[in-house]
């Protein structure tokens, strides 16, 4: 599909610009996007000495199936590059991210590298963040404070959610629980004028572990076209 193309193209040229056989330590994102960067990774032998640092379950697992070396951010707390997707990117590189529910881990490594790099198709592209993703900004919180958070959500911040929502799993009773064993909590404030406050705002809440805006973090990023071509916003 040109989804999936857009995904793939966006990732070959992202691993290819910004991994070199000099680096040591990478980080590896979550999601469907940053498996064609791992695919990419795996074709490059010259990229397979590094020691790859996970970001979820997931993350972990393309990177022991694919043979490389898994590291842990405990052992490489200073990464070289991470690579990662997002699910809505503003013109300032500000990301929403957490729709596949990793975003503490993914926010670790990215925070831990020297490099962060973003990976998208076309539809992620934006013009203000809210206005293309609008299932919600994801909130993880630890499971006994969601509802506490809920109400903080909808009563202390500068602006007002239109909507708050516990995610709930599809394959499993109950709500999605995280790598870390907590909850999220997905909420939308329609196009968020300054993604930066809103985030300082939101994490302040207590209860709340991390929330799903990157903000002022990523040096680049890398959207895949439709007809194969791909466009890169730094
Ligand atoms: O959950 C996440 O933060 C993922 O990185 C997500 O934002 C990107 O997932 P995708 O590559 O499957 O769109």
């Amino acid at each position: 599909s040109a989804v999936e193309k857009g995904k793939k193209v966006a990732a070959y040229r992202a691993v290819d610009e910004n991994i070199t056989a000099d680096h040591k330590v990478i980080g590896i994102g979550s999601g469907s996007t940053v498996v064609y960067a791992v695919e990419r990774i795996l074709q490059r032998k010259e990229l397979q000495h590094i020691v790859y640092i996970p970001t979820s379950f997931q993350s972990r697992l393309l990177i022991t199936e694919g043979g490389l070396t898994l590291g842990s951010i405990e052992q490489f707390p200073e990464i070289d590059v991470t690579i990662d997707g997002a699910d809505e990117v503003d013109s300032q590189l500000n990301a929403i991210k957490g729709g596949g529910a990793c975003q503490f881990q993914e926010m670790v490594v990215a925070k831990a590298a020297k490099k962060f790099v973003m990976i998208a198709d076309y539809r992620k592209k934006s013009k203000s963040l809210g206005t293309e993703w609008v299932k919600g900004v994801p909130i993880e919180v630890v499971p006994l404070a969601y509802k506490v958070v809920m109400q903080a959500l909808n009563s202390q911040l500068s602006v007002k959610p239109q909507f708050t929502k516990l995610r709930m799993a599809v394959q499993k009773a109950g709500p999605v629980v995280t790598d870390n064993g907590n909850f999220v909590i997905d909420a939308h404030f329609g196009p968020i004028a300054d993604p930066y406050k809103l985030g300082q705002e939101i994490k302040l809440l207590t209860g709340v572990l991390e929330v799903g805006l990157f903000c002022r973090m990523a040096e680049i990023a890398y959207f895949g076209e439709e007809d194969g071509s791909v466009d890169i916003w730094k």
